[in-house]
């Protein structure tokens, strides 16, 4: 890996709640950059995209009439992001998102899936965000990127940077899911998408969940991008999250799943989403996710 590039992606569009436009921050704040520097990798960081529309507590209430909230702000951010991601992909370095709400990924794997004939996808979630407009029940797009960047959804918003899908359902994982919409597991079940819930995690241990989905992605891709939700966590330990959801993963198995995606050598680039500081007990959430960050770069557990 020649460089690590902080992109931070100052959004909360995707979502209602104010403040998880300031989640780079935070994790700059709990020492993104000077942990990673500790694995002895060169880091860039390339500061914050902001959206050309303001943040404000009106945003957060409209409903846009096709229940997409906040069309127009998340088109025109996930087009600068996208622009951001592919220059860094572009310049051999591995793109390190920082979030932000999860609405972020349309931009980040719009930017980086064209420098790969076939990239795969690790969504580590409570939530699968496979919700296109018809079956969202919240209108929030942060519950839409995953189904897409697989091609279904607004025309728009499929069509950011290059036209069309820019993942394939068959080279996705699901690791964490716990909060799946209707319209989301028939999806899953179409297309037959490779999914571990809580349920399966407890019963195969995280260890054996992520060596069985390295081996699966690793056979028919050439690159996966992993995006860390950190609501996969339970909310006792990332609380400073929008949709927090009960009986997640621990850190200890979401540290090990990290040091098992770098043991690998498979990862390419990274989404590190959903920290909300205004939400958090102190900076805990963020140093947290610095952790899970540091050891998909390196740093072992004990
Ligand atoms: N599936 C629900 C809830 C949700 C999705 N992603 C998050 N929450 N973070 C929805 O609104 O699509
Ligand atoms: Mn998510
Ligand atoms: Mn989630």
């Amino acid at each position: 890996m020649k460089r690590v590039d902080i992109i931070g992606a100052a959004t909360a569009f995707g979502q209602p709640k104010l403040g998880v436009d300031l989640g780079p921050d935070a994790l700059r704040y709990a020492n993104l950059i000077e942990e990673i520097e500790k694995m002895n990798i060169e880091v860039n960081d390339k500061g914050n995209i902001y959206s050309d529309f303001k943040v404000d507590a009106s945003t957060h209430s409209r409903r846009s009439e096709n229940n997409l909230k906040n069309y127009e702000q998340v088109v025109d951010f996930s087009e600068k992001l996208a622009a951001a991601a592919d220059e860094s992909v572009r310049a051999g370095a591995f793109p390190l998102v920082i979030g932000g709400d999860h609405s972020l990924s349309i931009g980040s794997l719009a930017g980086i899936s064209p420098h790969y004939d076939n990239l795969g996808v690790i969504w580590y979630d409570a939530h699968g965000d496979l919700n296109d407009s018809a079956s969202s029940p919240s209108g929030n797009i942060h519950g839409m990127p995953l189904a897409i960047a697989c091609g279904v959804g607004d025309e728009k918003l499929v069509n950011i940077h290059k036209t069309g899908a820019k993942i394939k359902p068959e080279n996705v994982v699901l690791i964490g899911m716990r909060d799946l919409d209707e319209g989301e597991t028939r999806y899953i079940k179409d297309r037959n998408i490779l999914t571990y819930t809580m349920r399966d995690i407890r019963e195969k241990g995280i260890s054996a969940v992520m060596s069985d989905a390295l081996e699966y992605l690793e056979a028919k891709t050439d690159g996966i991008h992993l995006s860390l939700d950190v609501d996969a966590l339970d909310p006792e330990e990332t609380p400073g999250t929008g949709t927090p959801v009960g009986e997640g993963l621990s850190l200890w198995e979401t540290l090990l799943a990290m040091n098992i995606l770098h043991d690998s050598g498979s990862i390419t680039s990274m989404d590190l989403v959903e920290v909300n500081p205004l939400l958090d007990e102190g900076n805990m959430t963020a140093e947290k996710a610095v952790a899970m960050a540091s050891a998909l770069f390196g740093r072992k557990q004990k």
